[in-house]
């Protein structure tokens, strides 16, 4: 879950708490949120529109009008618009005439009749891809040496039965890594002597220091996350219940409670908080499923004395082994890889699910990201082993704050730059400034030097011109290198379904799916035509006044000073420049 979900948390968390309390009649539960919100408030979080007020004081709000009396409630009175994402807006040109989206449907009128001129493969790092996804099954990759099941490594390439890619946390047993710590806790543990450091040594009293600070201040947010989820999910069957009883029965959904008139001021409190919660796409099987979410990571991710590592059982001291995993590139929970590979590839002509930004791709499926943070080591594997298969894009949607063997994955990025591999990015999900924090594996080498073909990408969003970087999308001047679509992003998901995500992790893929599409058609261009057409064309927003994001809605500023292109990606123009310079160099 993105930060900014964790603010929409705390945010309603307290609405929702204003109104138990001030319009409940029934004794209200302990009032616990303002204690949550005010004690420790979560970084770079202005939250001061929502700051809870006396929670208990009964507002004199017979005001017949819900929502419309500033004075009766601190809360935001206006209920966000209830609109959603056109299915397909990141395929569109233009939102509302003024948001530019990629614009995939022109790139993709301008090539029909050509054919794909080779298939290009992409490599998805990631957490694993549901292999069985009618949209999927038929672009993955197959590894053209290797006979499945045999137990044999057929083509010789060290890696046993991969027919679409491999496994870096499983075991040879067929055993798989789900869960993980941060790296934070890992350093943490090497401080403190706690197992999950592995072989790692105590880094110093300075990163020492800082560490222990960010992994208490971590654990103290998920805490109150997750109390807050708990909270929450208690007044959730509350609002449902005052919501159909005011429906005459009828399930509440986003539609009928905007549509509901009230002068009941109680229902009018539950109107407005259940449209809060669902312009957040916060229902009940969401706080189920985030309420686990953020379990796991306080039980594992934080846990200093966690080691999934034997179930891998590799020499996990030795970063330059290769060969340690297993075949199985789905694993216990395939969904965040399985979203990433279809907006990249999905079948765009099978006539079910939705439609990948490439067609003549094939999704090369790298097992390396558990819930938890990704091991450099398996990190650099994962690239290595995508270069050494025949990837020409390496998409990677993860990243993590701190990197201790930085170097092992560094010698395998020079690698994929020196092959003329493309590397594509996602810039992070914590609002915030590359410049100031970093995001794993950043787009520089520790000596300073940077890989020629990565493109670094943020998020942009739909919904308006001001919104255009998304909320909770990572920025930088000179860190990012351009934004393409990450909100609202139909995906596929295990078991044949799809639904919308949020993340640069969505956006990353998009780009790579551009670069496929261009690689595909247009076979004479390399990796670093590609990567210079990609950014040359990108729609020009620099001008466009956002707001910054991780700021709610305080700081505006330029999305140009968000990226050096200060641009969202935009198919058609690229594909039109790759038509251009075809032209030009054909005699
Ligand atoms: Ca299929
Ligand atoms: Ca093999
Ligand atoms: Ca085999
Ligand atoms: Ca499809």
């Amino acid at each position: 879950m993105s930060r900014s979900l964790y603010r929409a948390f705390v945010f309603i968390a307290v609405a929702v708490f204003t109104a138990a309390c001030g319009s409940s009649a029934s004794p209200p539960p302990p009032p616990p949120a303002p204690q949550a919100a005010a004690a420790d408030p979560p970084p770079a979080q202005p939250e001061s529109a929502v700051q809870p007020e006396p929670a208990a004081q009964p507002e004199p709000e017979a005001a017949p009008d819900p929502g419309a009396d500033p004075g009766a409630d601190p809360a935001p009175a206006e209920p966000p618009a209830p609109r959603t994402a056109p299915e397909r807006w990141w395929h569109e040109a233009m939102l509302d005439g003024d948001v530019p989206s990629t614009n995939l449907d022109e790139a993709h009128e301008l090539l029909a009749g050509r054919t794909p001129a080779r298939e290009v493969i992409v490599a998805v790092i990631d957490g694993g891809v549901d292999t069985a996804h009618e949209d999927l099954d038929d672009v993955l990759w197959v590894n053209p040496g290797e006979v499945a099941g045999n137990g044999v490594d057929d083509d010789g390439n060290g890696y046993v039965d991969d027919v679409h890619g491999w496994n870096f946390i499983g075991g040879a047993d067929g055993q798989n890594v789900q869960y993980d710590t941060y790296e934070m806790t890992r350093i943490h543990a090497a401080c403190i002597g706690g197992s999950a450091a592995g072989p790692m040594e105590s880094p110093g009293q300075d990163l020492c220091d800082e560490v222990a600070s960010s992994y208490e201040e971590e654990r103290v947010e998920l805490t109150q996350i997750s109390e807050q989820i708990t909270q929450i999910q208690s007044i959730y069957p509350i609002l449902v219940g005052i919501l159909t009883g005011a429906l005459g029965g009828e399930e509440p959904t986003m539609e009928n409670v905007s549509a509901l008139q009230t002068m009941d001021p109680r229902t009018a409190e539950a109107k407005n908080i259940f449209l809060q919660l669902a312009a957040a796409g916060i229902d009940e099987e969401l706080l189920e499923s985030e309420g686990e979410t953020i379990q796991n990571r306080l039980q594992y991710g934080l846990d200093t004395a966690f080691d999934p590592r034997p179930i891998v059982g590799d020499d996990y001291a030795d970063p330059t082994e290769t060969g340690y995993g297993n075949p199985d590139v789905t694993g216990p929970d395939p969904s965040h890889g399985t979203a990433v590979a279809s907006v990249v590839a999905a079948e765009r002509d099978n006539g079910v699910g939705i439609e990948g930004a490439a067609n003549g791709a094939r999704i090369m499926a790298i097992r390396a990201v558990p819930d938890g943070d990704e091991r450099d080591k398996d990190v650099a594997n994962a690239i290595r082993y995508a270069v050494d298969n025949g990837a020409h894009v390496i998409n990677m949607s993860f990243g993590k704050g701190y990197s201790p063997e930085k170097s092992t994955v560094d010698e395998a990025v020079r690698y994929a730059d020196a092959a003329g591999v493309l590397m594509v990015h996602a810039s992070g999900n914590d609002g915030a400034d590359l410049a100031e924090g970093n995001n794993f594996p950043t787009t520089a080498y520790a000596d300073g030097d940077a890989p020629n073909l990565w493109i670094e990408v943020g998020a942009s969003g739909w919904q308006a011109r001001d919104s255009l970087a998304a909320a909770f999308s990572n920025y930088g001047t000179e860190l990012v290198d351009v934004f393409a679509p990450g909100v609202a992003i139909m995906s596929a998901a295990p078991g044949n379904e799809y639904e919308p995500a949020d993340g640069t992790s969505l956006a990353s893929p998009v780009v790579s799916g551009i670069a496929a599409l261009l690689m595909a058609y247009f076979p004479d261009l390399d990796a670093a035509d590609v990567r210079r057409i990609i950014l040359e064309t990108a729609t020009d927003a620099a001008e466009f006044t956002v707001v910054l994001p991780g700021t709610e809605d305080d700081e505006r500023v330029l999305f140009g000073t968000l990226s050096v292109t200060g641009g969202v990606v935009n198919a058609a123009e690229a594909v039109r420049q790759a038509l251009q310079e075809e032209q030009q160099t054909s005699p």
